[in-house]
């Protein structure tokens, strides 16, 4: 093999190894967030997805999620809180807080209104 070629191969390993763990990995891992006079808050990052996706929190503690959406995309306009009844519209660039005391440990998923952006708060 020629050294082109195996810069090539070792190039897209790279890239393949990049794909895995940006798209898979690295997404799974969860956020333990930072906690100030007893309330859990964590910024969230809305654009083409939730960044954070996973959110862990203790139950019991008031918690404060501050979304801000960075994009205009029609998909990512409202945030669902099935579960406990909370939703919210994001205009694009505002910073929109749902806040909540978490009473059971469980899931708590949240999606865009077409189910189509997902994220979950993990309370234990
Ligand atoms: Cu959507």
């Amino acid at each position: 093999m020629s050294w082109a070629g195996i810069v090539v191969n070792a190039a897209g390993v790279a890239a393949i190894g990049w794909i895995v763990w940006y798209f898979w990995l690295h997404r799974r891992r969860g956020v333990e967030i930072g906690e100030s006079g007893g309330v859990q808050e964590v910024r969230v990052r809305v654009k083409g997805g939730y960044e954070p996706d996973l959110i862990v929190v203790k139950k019991g503690k008031p918690v404060r999620l501050h979304f801000t959406r960075q994009e205009s995309a029609l998909c990512s306009e409202m945030v669902i809180f099935d579960g406990i009844g909370k939703s919210a519209k994001l205009p694009e660039g505002e910073t929109v807080t749902i806040e909540f005391t978490p009473e059971a440990t469980g899931e708590i998923p949240f999606q865009c209104q077409m189910g189509m952006l997902r994220g979950r708060v993990i309370v234990q």
